[in-house]
């Protein structure tokens, strides 16, 4: 991908506002305090390369970088950490060395990648009936009840010194994004919603509302 002087200047986030793995991009540039600029990918139905900063899988976010594209939001946020001079404690997945919280990461990051292409393929017009749309929507349901279920347990496992883990990052960008885009109804969610509404708080979460770019 061809960068500007601009550009190189300071961090790229390509992505968008209304996008949940752009916002754990987002949430952890902003708690690293990195100062950074959003490049938004105006049509997610595009087959240019370029347009996702040269990921060939045609997704966002990317992170440019002086030292090159970095693609997907956990080789972006990693990046974030490194170039941070604060250097926050964080929980990485590899990190999550037991079942109920490796599974947890497993399962929101799964969930996401649902919602995603049940998005998308109501933005492309797929009818909403296929066994495999259904199947899609049953796993989804039932991963949602497993995260209740399990969600205050494994956050309490997590290790009391962090400063941030990706585990609650992508929890909170998962729950909060599936009310936005109309998903799923998130009201029965009761564990989940407690734990989102604590999350919320943070600055890194506030300063990035979902929303549709203009
Ligand atoms: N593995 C990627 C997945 C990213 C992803 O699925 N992003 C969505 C937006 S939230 C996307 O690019 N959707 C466009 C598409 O699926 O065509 C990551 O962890 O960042």
């Amino acid at each position: 991908m061809q960068a500007s002087p601009e550009d190189l200047a300071k961090p790229v986030i390509i992505g968008r506002s209304s996008s949940h793995f752009t916002r754990i991009a987002r949430i952890f540039a902003a708690e690293m305090r990195i100062d950074y600029s959003l490049r938004v990918v105006r049509d997610l139905m595009s087959s240019d390369t370029e347009d996702y900063g040269g990921n060939p899988g045609l997704k966002i976010p990317s992170l440019q970088t002086s030292r090159g594209v970095w693609f997907g939001a956990l080789n972006v946020c990693r990046e974030l950490w490194r170039l941070s001079s604060r250097r926050p404690r964080v929980v990485w997945p590899e990190d999550l060395d037991e079942p109920l919280l490796a599974n947890a990461q497993e399962l929101v990051l799964q969930a996401m990648a649902t919602e995603v292409a049940l998005i998308m393929a109501k933005v492309a017009g797929v009818a909403d009936g296929s066994a495999h749309q259904a199947k899609m929507r049953k796993g989804l349901v039932n991963t949602m009840s497993w995260l209740e279920e399990n969600a205050r347990s494994a956050l309490a496992a997590l290790p009391p010194q962090r400063d941030l883990s990706y585990l609650e990052v992508t929890l909170f960008c998962l729950v909060t994004h599936l009310e936005f885009r109309d998903v799923l109804p998130t009201a029965p969610y009761s564990a989940l919603n407690e734990f989102c509404q604590h999350f919320a708080a943070r600055t890194s979460a506030v300063e990035t509302t979902y929303r549709f770019d203009k």
